[in-house]
């Protein structure tokens, strides 16, 4: 067991585009054993790999209230989106202390591996919906932020930027 890093924007790793897992093997199952330890720990409802600086195409999500039921997704894809769609206020590990509206898909249909390398698929609306979306963004190497205006970005950017600063310094 293990928690692993999470990187912060405006790290040029988050904008990795993940490869296909090839073999769900015991290095993926321990990879999803951290990853899972280290969303439960932040507390998020999310975790991709790229997040952890993994750049294969893993995501562990709970969205349960009691933070008991872990879904696991290898070689995920979105094989449906509703016309229909929904905003949410959106927040990300990498991102912290920001959160801010962004629209999706309300419901999606969603094809992927268990930790056994079984296929599964399931419907997804609500929180999950907008989850599954966020976390197949950073696997193809995009951040929410990338949503908002320009000027917003820009403002995220520096200001985390210099808090990564403050922490550096705090840290020597
Ligand atoms: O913990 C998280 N909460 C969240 C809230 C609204 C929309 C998306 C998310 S995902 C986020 C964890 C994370 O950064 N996953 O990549
Ligand atoms: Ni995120």
């Amino acid at each position: 067991m293990a928690l692993l890093p999470i990187l912060e924007y405006p790290d040029p790793r988050l904008h990795t585009v993940a490869k296909p897992v090839q073999e769900v093997d015991d290095r993926i199952r321990q990879l999803v054993t951290d990853m899972a330890e280290t969303m439960y720990d932040a507390p998020g409802v999310g975790l991709a790999a790229t997040q952890v600086n993994v750049h294969e195409r893993v995501v562990v999500i709970d969205v349960s209230e009691e933070a008991n039921d872990l879904l696991v997704l290898i070689n995920p894809e979105i094989t449906w989106y509703s016309d229909e769609h929904q905003v949410f206020e959106e927040g990300c590990l990498s991102v912290p202390g920001v959160y801010d509206k962004v629209e999706r898909a309300a419901e999606i249909k969603v094809r992927a591996l268990n930790v056994d390398g079984e296929p599964f698929e399931f419907h997804a609306d609500g929180l999950l919906a907008v989850c599954v979306q966020h976390e197949l963004d950073h696997l193809l190497g995009k951040v929410f932020v990338e949503y908002l205006s320009p000027l917003k970005r820009d403002r995220i950017r520096t200001r985390l930027r210099k808090q990564q600063r403050e922490a550096q310094k705090q840290a020597v």
